[in-house]
């Protein structure tokens, strides 16, 4: 898509709205010819060919021993909840998609709301250690954005208190931590591949692990009714990735390096492009670390911007640019939580502040270089008019 700042006083600085988490698309040939061998065959699911193929493509990628998809990240979270036995409390970040929190409600475990870093937007061994009772089974932490969590520390004080450790990696495909790759880590870790994500398989999602025990038990967990494990009684599900997702998914696979490679071009013509507007500042992905770039989450100070997060996004969507505001407002503010656990509210300075300045941009390949150019430009322009209001 192009766009262009349309003259002054018209309305839109796009014609078509640009969004955030507009899905990467693959081959359409190659799609094609996946679905073909899919009707000749005629068998559509039920972990067949190309669902085998995948688990096999991702256990490479990740360079672990069981990379099991699944038909999306939140039922990757809900049974890796059920199979690892987790009870009582589960000491998990309120900023992240309400999904992390869910699947522990679904599985029957409390969530016990911790505040995240004001740097990382991840939560820390030392806010974690705060939320440990006697009652804790396990810490749930989020790659948010595709930073990593400080995955070292979390296991240190996991194996202290003897607690299980789950990451939720729906944003971090690609990441790493002290150079080893997201996917490693943990007792599970839990990815997505909806079509919002940098791996695009329309719906679905993976777990990997190192532990064949745990490997094991989640493909028993996915499927209602297979012969393959029955060593342990646990409620199952049917969380059976399909055919045509797995194809999806193969091909999303081989172009992740370009796509990845692509979203950080963005965000660094973004950064480069805004450094100098006082009161913005990108969220850093460099750490000497790789990253998704799945965000470009962009921090507002409206002291010296001059104009408030929500104005600055209501400015940009009125011109086509749907600019979000992911997480807000933190899952302890949204119902049912605010409701089933209020007393956290005003317990979470960091998270409550980060849900009130973030905001997210577009990116992926249907934003074009030229249209991140005008984007900025209009980010220019709305602060300028804003600033000039001010004045009169
Ligand atoms: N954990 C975390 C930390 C997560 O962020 C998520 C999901 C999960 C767990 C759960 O994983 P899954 O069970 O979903 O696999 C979107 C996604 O639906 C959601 O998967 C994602 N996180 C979340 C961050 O973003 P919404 O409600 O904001 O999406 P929606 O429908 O407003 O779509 C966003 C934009 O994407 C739209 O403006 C248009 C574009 N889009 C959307 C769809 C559905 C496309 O271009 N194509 C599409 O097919 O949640």
């Amino acid at each position: 898509m192009t766009g262009k700042i349309i003259e002054k006083n018209t309305k839109l600085a796009f014609e078509q709205p640009l969004h955030v988490g507009q899905s990467n698309l693959p081959s359409k040939e190659k799609l094609k010819e996946q679905f073909r061998g899919i009707f000749e065959r005629r068998f559509f699911t039920n972990h067949g060919p190309i669902v085998r193929e995948l688990d096999e493509r991702l256990s490479d990628y990740f360079g672990v021993k069981h990379a099991v998809s699944v038909t999306n990240g939140t039922v990757a979270l809900m049974c890796a909840i059920v199979i690892l036995g987790l009870k009582g409390e589960v000491v998990v970040p309120s900023f992240t998609f309400p999904a992390t929190v869910h699947a522990l409600t679904w599985a029957g475990v409390t969530p016990v709301f911790c505040d995240v870093d004001m740097e990382t937007h991840t939560i820390t061994p030392e806010n974690v250690e705060q939320k440990i009772t006697q009652n804790t089974s396990a810490i749930l932490g989020v790659h948010l954005w595709g930073r990593a969590c400080n995955t070292h520390g979390l296991k240190l004080l996991a194996e202290r208190y003897n607690l299980k450790i789950i990451f939720d990696a729906a944003h971090a495909i690609g990441s790493t931590f002290k150079g080893e790759k997201v996917g490693c880590f943990g007792d599970i870790e839990c990815f997505s591949f909806h079509a919002t994500t940098i791996l695009n398989a329309a719906e679905g999602g993976c777990i990997t692990t190192n532990d064949d025990s745990v490997g094991n038990l989640f493909r028993t967990a996915r499927n209602f009714h297979t012969t393959e494990t029955f060593g342990r009684v646990f409620p199952r599900i049917n969380g059976k990735m399909t055919e045509a997702q797995a194809a999806m998914a193969l091909l999303s696979l081989d172009d992740l390096p370009k796509n990845i490679a692509m979203n950080k071009k963005r965000y660094e013509a973004y950064a480069n492009r805004l450094k100098g507007l006082p009161g913005v500042k990108f969220v850093d992905y460099a750490h000497g670390e790789k990253s998704s770039y799945q965000y470009i989450v962009v921090k507002i100070d409206e002291e010296k911007l001059k104009i408030s997060r929500n104005s600055l996004v209501a400015e940009l969507m009125a011109n086509n640019v749907l600019a979000r505001t992911y997480f807000s407002p933190g899952v302890h503010k949204a119902r049912p939580y605010c409701e089933l656990y209020p007393e956290y509210n005003g317990t979470l300075p960091v998270t409550e502040h980060l849900s009130k300045t973030l905001m997210q941009l577009p990116n992926g390949q249907s934003i074009t270089l030229n249209d991140i150019e005008t984007v900025c430009d209009l980010i220019c322009e709305i602060v300028e008019q804003n600033l000039h209001c001010e004045k009169k």
